[in-house]
Order: structure tokens, then C-alpha cells, then sequence
């Protein structure tokens, strides 16, 4: 990989001219040092938000209700653990350890998905996150498989596909619990209710006060704005909604006939400063899981280190 810190302006027009093109940059290309943070900043809040998404929907793999229902979770929350293993690979293509990475993580300098910084209270979440939240993931990555860096776009393209059934089995448990008892069907309501604002806010800010959007965009990192990714999940959620039943929580929800939109209500955004600044209702547990499961593999780490050592001694033995 060639990187610059102050970046020369032929390099830069050249580059910009390959994304023009819509060409997609590879790890060995010439990038501008910007570009390379920025894709390090999102691709590492990815990765982290995979992991420590996995925490929420852990909780309930011992209380799902049947084997099957286990066996599907269980299998969602390992897909989990894979993507952001996947992203992290895709990272460390930018020129970074994920020791750093992680390191980033546990040190609250790297953010993730304030997404996972709620509870989950009854087994109607698991069926709302898989529904909401992988849905409103899959709108974003959808979008992230045409960027702009082929690492992270060829991540995304395997990554959609294993969100697609994570939203699917979401749908049907809240598809079940609609139609079931009046309990569960207010259970399943209150989760809905509690879940909605806060997939909303998992498109980031809005446009006008995104800090990172514009440059995300020209570098084509983004293809579409966070208005306009939100915008397309509530289009797309609203009808899955009143297909079962369900409302969500918003009095100034309405069809625009002329523009095609569900127009919403305003969001929190002074609840989602909160959270992403590490006062949301679970930020510290979450935090506290992620260094206790560090501390508890520092032996697994130092095995591999151990065993490396002796593989790579061992060939030192062998070529003399
Ligand atoms: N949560 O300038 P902006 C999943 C931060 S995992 C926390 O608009 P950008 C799943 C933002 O980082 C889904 N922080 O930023 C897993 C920035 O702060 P910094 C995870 C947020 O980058 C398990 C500041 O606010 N997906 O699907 O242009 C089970 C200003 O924002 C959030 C990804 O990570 C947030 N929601 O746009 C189930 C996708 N929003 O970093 C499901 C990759 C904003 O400057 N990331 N911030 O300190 C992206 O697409 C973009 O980074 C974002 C934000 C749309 C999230």
C-alpha cells in the first residue's frame, strides 16, 4: 500500500479520476491518507458493532423459547462473530493491527453502533432486532456493497446475504407472536415500540449536521446519505409493520401520496448523543463484557504467540 501524508495533487486527480470511472481502489493502490482513515474509522466501528452486537441477542440463546428457535439464534449471533471477524480482516488491508483495533475498542476511542446500547427485556426483542435492526443494517450495507474500496464492497456482498435471513427470522418471530395470544401480542407490540426510535438513529445524524458525509460521498465511500437510507427503511418497514398488525410508536407518522414517503416524527437526537457519547442504558455493560471476554482470551493469545514462535523456530532448524 503507498499512503502520503500531505497528498500530491497529480496522485490525488488521478485517484479521484479511477473513482469517477467507478473503478474500485485495492489495498496496493495509491490512496490519499484521508480516504484511509476514514475507511478505517467506518470499517472498524463495523466490525466492532458486529461483536459487541452479539451481546444483546446472547443474553436470550438460553431462554429461547424451543430448540429451534436456539438453534436459529445461536447460528444469527456466530453469523455475527463472523462478520466482524471478516471486517476486521478487511481492515487490517488499511495498514492496521487488529491488536490496534481492538485496542481502540476497549479504550472507547472507536465507536460502535449505538444500536447496542439497549436492553433486550422479553424474547419479543430478539424477533423486533432481527426485523429492525438487521433490516435497517441491511439498507445501509446494501448501499456499502457498491463502495468505493473492494475489500469492504466484497465484505458486504456475503455479509447481505447472511443479514437477509437474520431479518427473515426476525420477521417471523414477530410474524408468530402478532398473531398469537393478546400477552404476546402486546409483548411483541412493546418491543416494537421500544426498538423503533433507535433504529432510526442507526442512520447517524442528519445530513446537514453529518460531519463525515460530504467527504464519504465525493470519495464514494458512501453512495447515499444517512436522510436518504433512513428515509428508505421506513418505506420499506411501515407496509411489513401493518402487514401484521403492528404500529410503531411515531403520532406524526404519514403517507405522502405526491413524494411516495412515509414522513416521520422528529428524532431524539439529544438520546442519541447520549449514547454515542457513552451514557446510553447499557454502554458500560456492554463495555464491561468486551474487557472481560479480552482479559479471559489473553491466554489463548499468548498460546498462539507461544506456538508461532516454535513453528517459526522450528523452520529456522529445518533451513540450516
Ligand atoms: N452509532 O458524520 P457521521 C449490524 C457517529 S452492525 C454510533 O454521519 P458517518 C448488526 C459517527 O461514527 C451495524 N455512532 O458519520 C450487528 C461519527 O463519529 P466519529 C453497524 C454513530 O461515518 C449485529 C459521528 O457520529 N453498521 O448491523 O458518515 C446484530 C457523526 O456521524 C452512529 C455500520 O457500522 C451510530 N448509529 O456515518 C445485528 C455500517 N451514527 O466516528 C445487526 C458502517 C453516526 O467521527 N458505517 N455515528 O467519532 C456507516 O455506514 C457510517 O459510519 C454511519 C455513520 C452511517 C454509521
Amino acid at each position: 500500500m503507498t499512503v502520503s501524508t500531505a497528498d500530491d495533487p497529480i496522485k490525488l486527480a488521478e485517484f479521484e479520476a479511477r473513482l469517477e470511472r467507478g473503478e474500485t481502489i485495492e489495498p496496493k493502490d495509491w490512496m490519499p491518507e484521508k480516504y484511509r482513515k476514514q475507511l478505517i474509522r467506518m470499517m472498524s466501528q463495523h466490525a466492532h458493532s458486529e461483536i459487541v452486537g452479539m451481546l444483546p441477542e446472547g443474553n436470550w440463546i438460553t431462554r429461547a423459547p424451543s430448540l429451534r428457535r436456539k438453534m436459529v439464534l445461536l447460528a444469527k449471533v456466530q453469523d455475527e462473530g463472523g462478520h466482524g471477524l471478516y471486517i476486521y480482516c478487511g481492515t487490517e488491508t488499511l495498514g492496521i493491527d487488529r491488536e490496534e483495533l481492538v485496542e481502540q475498542l476497549l479504550t472507547g476511542k472507536a465507536k460502535y453502533s449505538s444500536i447496542f446500547n439497549y436492553p433486550t427485556l422479553t424474547w419479543a426483542d430478539i424477533g423486533v432486532i432481527g426485523w429492525l435492526v438487521d433490516g435497517a443494517a441491511i439498507v445501509n450495507q446494501t448501499m456499502l456493497a457498491k463502495t468505493s474500496y473492494g475489500p469492504y464492497a466484497r465484505a458486504m456482498i456475503r455479509i447481505c446475504k447472511e443479514e437477509n435471513f437474520h431479518k427473515r427470522q426476525g420477521y417471523e418471530i414477530c410474524t408468530v407472536m402478532a398473531k398469537g395470544t393478546p400477552a404476546q401480542r402486546a409483548m411483541v407490540q412493546d418491543a416494537v415500540n421500544r426498538w423503533w426510535w433507535p433504529s432510526l438513529m442507526m442512520f447517524g445524524p442528519s445530513d446537514g449536521t453529518s460531519p463525515n458525509s460530504a467527504e464519504l460521498l465525493r470519495w464514494r465511500v458512501k453512495r447515499e446519505t444517512n436522510d436518504a437510507l433512513r428515509q428508505r427503511f421506513v418505506n420499506l418497514t411501515i407496509p411489513q409493520a401493518q402487514a401484521i398488525g403492528l404500529t410503531v410508536p411515531d403520532p406524526d407518522l404519514r403517507y405522502n401520496a405526491e413524494t411516495e414517503n412515509w414522513e416521520f416524527g422528529a428524532i431524539d437526537w439529544a438520546e442519541f448523543q447520549a449514547v454515542i457519547s457513552g451514557n446510553g442504558p447499557c454502554n458500560r455493560e456492554r463495555m464491561a463484557a468486551r474487557r472481560k471476554a479480552h482479559d479471559d482470551g489473553a491466554w489463548v493469545r499468548e498460546a498462539a504467540e507461544a506456538h508461532a514462535a516454535k513453528q517459526a523456530a522450528r523452520s529456522r532448524e529445518h533451513a540450516a
